[in-house]
């Protein structure tokens, strides 16, 4: 699958390029969408950098089919988008607004008209508020409200939808969104993150079912792995330990029926310590999937904490005991994550193959954050995302020559867009957003991007 010159994906290879509602639609109260929590949480004074919102944000609920000339442009095959639960169903339960559906169905009738396939996730973060203010994620009852949410979706799309993703990174909804607090809903609470960790499998499993039910497209989940690389002999068993807080409660469960025994005992992280798991949860949690969704950013370097207590100059304290560092000489992106390409070779062989077998594997996200800027001749030379792009696919490459069946590969993000946190101060984008205009440019990485699609190979170095 290589010739001298140039690394040769499999045929067939699905290349595309993802985003998530709220971080492009904007239209946040358009046609009686209802509130979500990151409405709520942005418009919080002190929780995201410069006081951004995604009030507007890329304006995608009217520009969806500028999007769409942009995907075309790239020769893609898939996008990958997620919906507002609130726009579908304003309170989060029962009534359904049909405004809601039909901007979906106008952009996925859009895309399968540009011939683009339409990959949906269900949950990419964008809460009902209403059900935040009955206990969110926190709350057992979601299970069953989120089954819902995936069945009006699944009759109201399944019949055009290529495939279905149920949840992006539930790691993040727990720990960022319940345990740090750094996301919406906010919440520092590890009872409650421990809880939400059951409850979004749950609520996964329930998807399952509710989706498969309406629609023959086949269905999966995305998890944040992580790559953690201990420094010491010493720091191998904080790693450890670390990759079953993250990884291991979120792939036990859905591939093994049980939760990591690494954190047997450890009530703030193992959902099954914390009391949570009733009789028949692992066969809701394990309904047979069709595929992997893999999103990875950078790995994380493991040490020791010096016997004195005292992180380290660098050093962030991860668990007891273990610090995270930054080694020398590796590149650093504008958020401050590590640039190590081999890493996302390493998640593959080492951590995903050994559970998902012959599963199909997509990488649903990979990409990085540059200060971008345009050039007097209206440019964005962003040589370094460029060089992140060729480095991740000639590592997925080599994942692939190892015998990981990987089937696909999602750019985060088709566009620069609301980061969260980080508001619009952090652009991933193969196409850059003038946030006062809503101009786009497509970046010289989308230019790259474009052509390794075409010709379905990675020109070596
Ligand atoms: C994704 O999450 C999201 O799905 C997407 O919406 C978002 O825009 C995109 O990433 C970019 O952020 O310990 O400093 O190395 C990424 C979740 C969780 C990625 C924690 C990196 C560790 C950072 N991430 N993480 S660090």
């Amino acid at each position: 699958m290589s010739t001298d010159d140039q690394l040769r994906f499999p045929d067939g290879f699905l290349w595309g390029a993802a985003t998530a509602s709220y971080q492009i639609e904007g239209g946040a109260d358009a046609d009686g969408k209802g509130l979500s929590i990151w409405d709520t949480f942005s418009h919080t004074p002190g929780k995201v950098f410069h006081g951004d919102n995604g009030d507007v944000a890329c304006d995608s609920y009217h520009r969806y089919g500028e999007d769409i000339a942009l995907l075309k442009r790239l020769g893609l095959g898939s996008y990958r988008l997620s919906l507002s639960w609130p726009r579908i169903q304003p309170a989060g339960r029962g009534e359904v607004n049909a405004k809601g559906l039909d901007y979906y169905n106008r952009v996925i009738d859009g895309l399968l008209e540009a011939g683009i396939e339409p990959s949906v996730t269900l949950y990419h973060w964008d809460l009902p508020q209403a059900l935040q203010d009955a206990g969110g994620w926190a709350n057992r009852d979601i299970a069953d409200w989120f089954g819902e949410f995936a069945a009006i979706a699944g009759e109201a799309f399944g019949d055009r939808v290529s495939r279905w993703i149920t949840l992006n990174e539930p790691w993040v909804v727990a720990h960022v969104g319940y345990r740090d607090g750094r996301h919406a809903p906010g919440i520092r609470d590890a009872a409650q993150a421990v809880a939400a960790n059951h409850h979004l499998l749950l609520a996964h499993g329930n998807a399952v079912r509710a989706v498969r039910a309406a629609s023959a497209a086949p269905v999966g989940i995305t998890l944040n792995l992580a790559v953690e690389r201990p420094v010491t002999p010493e720091a191998a068993a904080h790693a450890a330990v670390l990759e079953a807080r993250q990884n291991g409660v979120y792939l036990d469960p859905i591939f093994h029926g049980r939760y990591p025994e690494l954190l047997d005992g450890d009530a703030s992280f193992s959902p099954a310590a914390a009391g949570h798991v009733r009789d028949g949860d692992f066969e809701i949690i394990g309904a047979p999937l069709d595929f992997l969704g893999v999103n990875f950013y950078a790995p994380h370097y493991v040490g020791v904490l010096h016997p004195d207590g005292e992180p380290r100059r660098g050093e962030t304290v991860t668990g007891p005991g273990a610090v995270s560092i930054q080694p020398d000489g590796l590149p650093i992106t504008a958020m401050n994550w590590l640039v190590e390409p081999g890493s996302i070779r390493e998640l593959l062989t080492r951590v995903v193959a050994p559970v998902t077998g012959a599963l199909p594997v997509y990488i649903t996200e990979n990409g990085s954050s540059w200060h971008d800027y345009v050039t007097q001749d209206g440019r964005v030379n962003d040589l370094e995302r460029i060089d992140y792009l060729r480095g991740h696919l000639a590592a997925v490459h080599g994942a692939i020559a190892d015998g990981v069946p990987v089937k696909g590969y999602f750019a985060w993000s088709l566009l620069d867009n609301f980061e969260w946190a980080e508001g619009y101060a952090k652009r991933f984008g193969l196409v850059y957003v003038d946030f006062a205009t809503q101009e786009r440019i497509l970046k010289r990485s989308g230019e790259v991007y474009a052509s390794i699609v075409a010709e379905n190979a990675l020109p070596k170095a």
